[in-house]
């Protein structure tokens, strides 16, 4: 195993991994920015180096001068988190260079899923289920395009390979839109991607977004920790999600486990990898892969008790997977929501000095974060400051418990999201559970009337 890990992010996944380490018996070297000296992590290390200015440019996207911390600090290996430089293929391809160990999966398998076009290849020819479309990248003759998509059918969405997570995507709704649609998404995907490469795809109109998390061992060993459901998001912002997903049936899940589970063997996939489908009217559609540990990895944590980041630093010492597919145990229902430092209704960040706080506890709560009394939150990064986990025997009592453990936590100085959450969870769309993608934008869009605040 390893003894010394860098950890190359920040907040509440940098203090996560520096609990796995410590709990594995390695040492860690924190890197933070000017901005973040006092972050928990930071303080909680073995080691910490400042790697530059608080713009993550500067800092935390900073090839050299992260590699130049690494240089000094003698780790074994570098854990990306997520965000920043986990899925650059550049950066996994450097770290290996210089001697380092990259933790997550090889950079050709980065390189292959950060490109949407070739990820959808590879994993239709792996038996994946795909959304009906190009296969490929749209063709260059009029003629052909028009035909395609209306061989697909309308509203057609046009993705730039180079895209993901909701960026480069225009949907098509009638033909004589069509041919512009593409040539404006090609501009704009050359410009943020310097990739001018766009697909087309079948519009799904009310689908839940549902997500698988695997693990490979990189030797062709892959064990699927079941699913979550992430549809609760707002502008691609993830809000709540939660696992096992509402309504499905046992036969679909173990049908899409497999699926799942014998594409990341045939790969020879190593770390932990999330496939991501939509889902509408009982099928699956793939639409793109993750390489990373996501944000809501907790909530598949909580059902299958496995530490996932564990398990990362175990498959990038080069061990084979501990569990197979069949001594998973999967139990009750676990729900993670974001508490972010925004105001609940704008949405605007709000950054600021927190002025008391007490996290909420119990069985089956878990609070991760890296705040504390008086940590002053800066406006550079991301405003999610911790995510509260919930854990209990069925999705009603996980709700509860959710419900009860919002009213423990005390954030002052900031505004948060916590009302947000607070009306989301009595919202009864979200009560019955299986909401689609749609849900909380049409939640803001059509708030139910409050008589309290009328009157
Ligand atoms: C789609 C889609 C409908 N049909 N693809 C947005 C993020 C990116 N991961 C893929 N996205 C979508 N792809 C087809 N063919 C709708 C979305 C989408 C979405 C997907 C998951 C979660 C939230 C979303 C919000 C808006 C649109």
């Amino acid at each position: 195993m390893f003894k010394k890990v860098l950890i190359a992010n920040r907040g509440e996944i940098a203090l996560r991994i520096h609990r796995a380490c410590k709990e594995m018996g390695i040492r860690t070297v924190a890197i933070y920015s000017q901005a973040d000296q006092d972050l928990m992590h930071v303080r909680l290390a073995d080691e910490a180096v400042c790697i530059g200015p608080a713009s993550s440019l500067h800092s935390y996207l900073n090839i050299p001068s992260i590699l130049s911390a690494a240089e000094i600090t003698h780790p074994d290996a570098i854990h990306p988190g997520y965000g920043f430089l986990s899925e650059n293929a550049a950066f996994s391809e450097q770290v290996e260079k210089s001697g380092f160990t990259f933790i997550g999966p090889t950079a050709d398998t980065i390189r292959l899923m950060g490109d949407k076009i070739t990820a959808i290849k590879l994993m239709s020819e792996a038996g994946i289920p795909c959304v009906p479309g190009s296969n490929g990248a749209v063709p260059s003759d009029p003629g052909a395009v028009t035909a395609l998509a209306d061989q697909i059918g309308y509203p057609v969405l046009i993705k730039a390979s180079g895209g993901g997570g909701g960026r480069g995507m225009r949907v098509v709704y009638q033909p004589h839109e069509l041919l512009e649609a593409i040539q404006t998404t090609q501009q704009e995907a050359q410009v943020a991607f310097n990739n001018d490469e766009v697909y087309m795809e079948k519009f799904l109109t009310q689908p839940r977004h549902i997500e698988i998390q695997i693990l490979g061992d990189g030797q062709g060993h892959a064990i699927a920790l079941g699913e979550r459901d992430c549809s609760s998001q707002r502008r691609h912002q993830k809000v709540i999600e939660e696992a096992p997903a509402p309504g499905l049936t046992d036969d679909e899940r173990t049908r899409i486990y497999e699926r799942c589970i014998q594409a990341a063997q045939e790969m020879h996939y190593r770390g932990a990898g999330t496939f991501e489908f939509l889902y509408q009217e009982g099928e699956f559609y793939f639409i793109e892969m993750n390489t990373r540990v996501q944000v809501e990895h907790p909530v598949t944590e909580m059902i299958t008790g496995i530490d996932i980041v564990k398990e990362q630093l175990r498959i990038a010492a080069g061990e084979p997977l501990s569990l197979n597919q069949q001594d998973l145990r999967f139990s009750g229902h676990a729900i993670e929501c974001r508490i972010n430092a925004e105001d609940p209704v704008t949405f605007m960040p709000s950054p600021g000095v927190i002025k008391g706080f007490h996290p909420p506890g119990g069985l089956g709560v878990r609070f991760d974060s890296h705040i504390y009394n008086e940590y002053r939150i800066p406006h550079q990064y991301d405003s999610m400051i911790a995510k509260l986990i919930c854990h209990d025997v069925d999705r009603q009592a996980a709700i509860q418990k959710m419900r009860n453990a919002l009213e423990e936590l005390i954030i002052e100085g900031v505004r948060t999201n916590v009302p947000l959450h607070q009306k989301i969870l009595s919202n009864p769309v979200f009560n019955q559970g299986g909401m689609t993608i749609h849900f909380l934008e049409n939640l803001l869009k059509n708030p139910e009337e409050d008589l309290d605040a009328i009157i």
